[in-house]
């Protein structure tokens, strides 16, 4: 727990008969479901606000510029996300943005239009204070938590403070002989500060902490980290933004597909998470484009190895998010469009089921497809209600309504399965005559609940299904004769019996099932 450690908190080590996953008050982070809302693309909930400033920056029809959403919209869609079963809402930034340029203007809301002095202003078009103030409130009130997006890296281009104080900016000419370029050379030719000059440290750290303390978020979103010196995060950041909250869940966007282990820095600066890209890459090369699931348990069990059983508990793992294709947009082409739906559907299964705090992007619960631009695309008027997402619809996959279901499904067993959101993780090796590809392993419930509550997670990747063997782990929670039902009920055996330290199931073709002890 570095980040008490520096403020002068620490924490003493958990007793030896404590569950190993349970330490340290803000572990309720583990049991969340993260919804990303792309606040312009979200919903328009005031037409009022579509024309505000920046001028020329609102065209709906233009993927470059802003779509009239706002945080009247998201308020008014709450109960949708409650519905859903998302637990922690996410929105992008609400800085004031820079001013339109090269025909784009700053709709995802990274662009920050800096000033000296920081003015803290809020971007007009997504609407006032009082609009945030009633969201954050609505969020609360349904029992939700509340994600705010910062970025510390870089200004928007053109900003006000670039003008005014040029030397608190990285020289693109220069920028690599001052360290690690990723750190310290601009990203994208986005005006890269410096965060290693004291007084840049200062002034970023205090506009964060004043929209923190504005705001009042739960927790914080932090982009580009991976292009912040981890020891402005440690000294400035972190402290700075505890000290509005002290228990801040701080996420760090470490945009990084090669190793988890790349995450380590950020976490021993005192961030709680971060996203978890590996595991990303491993989910698509086995849902989308059909590759053996070994892949996704090597990317468990490296993670677990990396960072231990407490930190893989809380990243954070996505599909989809605003900077990456929809998932199954990777797929390779000639798969038909069943397979493709009830691929996407093992790969939701396994998202909520693996170790880690799933996120999902608005539009992942309808089956939204698209590369970028189409990845920003608005919220279907459709979406909003179980009779208009029914039957199929352009631009997303199968059933809409059948996605939605299954999403609410998921996140309410996260609920309902503690032993899913904070349970250790044993892979199995399954067996069947055919080599089917199948991914199975074990959720082992906290120790607190006497190992009553463990799941065994069995999702098929295969397109010919059939009777598969799994033995189960040694020492495992379930003893021969226990019975084990499915409660995720999608096809695959409704109940299967413990012999010989095995169980057979038998699962149709893409289907998963949840197993856990007859009640
Ligand atoms: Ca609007
Ligand atoms: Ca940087």
């Amino acid at each position: 727990m570095v980040a008490f450690a520096l403020i002068g908190c620490g924490r003493p080590p958990a007793p030896p008969t404590a569950p190993v996953i349970a330490e340290g008050a803000d572990d309720a982070w583990l049991d969340q479901v993260v919804y990303l809302a792309l606040t312009d693309r979200f919903a328009n909930g005031d037409p009022t606000n579509d024309t505000a400033p920046p001028a020329d920056c609102y065209d709906p029809k233009d993927p470059k510029l802003f779509h009239g959403g706002d945080l009247a919209g998201l308020r008014a869609h709450v109960p949708y996300l409650a519905e859903l079963g998302v637990t922690a809402l996410w929105v992008t930034p609400l800085y004031a943005q820079v001013p339109l340029r090269d025909g784009s203007c700053g709709y995802h809301g990274y662009w920050a239009d800096y000033g000296d002095p920081d003015d803290g202003a809020l971007e007009a078009k997504l609407g006032s204070w009082r609009d945030v103030e009633a969201l954050v409130t609505s969020v609360h009130d349904a029992g939700m938590r509340f994600i705010l997006d910062m970025v510390v890296n870089h200004s928007g281009r053109g900003a006000r403070i670039v003008g005014q104080h040029p030397e608190w900016f990285h020289d693109e000419g220069t920028c690599a002989s001052l360290g690690d370029p990723v750190v310290f050379c601009p990203l994208h030719g986005l005006p890269d500060f410096a965060e290693e000059r004291p007084e840049v440290a200062r002034y970023l750290t205090a506009s964060a902490t004043r929209w923190a303390r504005r705001v009042r978020p739960d927790g914080i979103r932090l982009d580009t980290a991976k292009h912040l010196p981890s020891s402005y995060l440690a000294r400035s950041f972190v402290p700075g933004v505890r000290e509005a909250r002290r228990d801040m869940f701080l996420l760090a966007e470490v945009f990084d597909t090669t190793s988890i282990a790349h995450v380590r820095p950020f976490l021993d600066a005192g961030m709680d998470s971060a996203f978890h890209f590996p595991l990303r890459d491993a989910l698509v090369e086995t849902f989308a484009r059909g590759g053996p699931v070994r892949a996704v348990g090597e990317a468990v069990r490296t993670t677990i190895d990396a960072l231990g059983l407490h930190r893989a508990l809380r990243l954070v793992t996505m599909l989809d998010n605003h900077d990456l294709p929809r998932f199954m947009t990777t797929a390779p082409p000639g798969m038909g469009e069943d397979e493709l739906s009830r691929r996407y559907a093992s790969a939701l299964t396994a998202l909520f089921t693996l170790p880690g705090i799933p996120q999902i992007y608005q539009g992942d619960e309808l089956g939204m497809v698209g590369a970028y631009p189409d990845n920003r695309r608005d919220m279907p008027q459709w979406g909003w209600d179980a009779a208009g997402r029914a039957g199929r619809h352009e631009g997303t996959l199968g059933d809409g309504q059948a996605t939605w279901s299954l999403v609410q499904t998921l996140a309410r067993l996260r609920i309902h399965e503690r032993a899913l959101a904070r349970g250790a993780y044993v892979e199995l090796a399954p067996k069947t005559e055919a080599g089917l590809n199948v991914l199975a392993f074990t959720r082992r419930a906290p120790p607190d609940t006497n190992g009553k509550g463990s799941v065994l997670v069995v999702i098929g990747d295969d397109a010919r299904g059939g009777a598969v063997t799994i033995p189960l782990d040694r020492d495992g929670p379930w003893r021969d004769g226990a019975v084990l039902v499915d409660v995720l009920g999608r096809g695959g055996q409704p109940r299967t019996v413990v012999h010989g330290g095995e169980v057979v199931v038998t699962l149709p073709p893409f289907v998963a099932a949840i197993y856990r002890e007859e009640a």
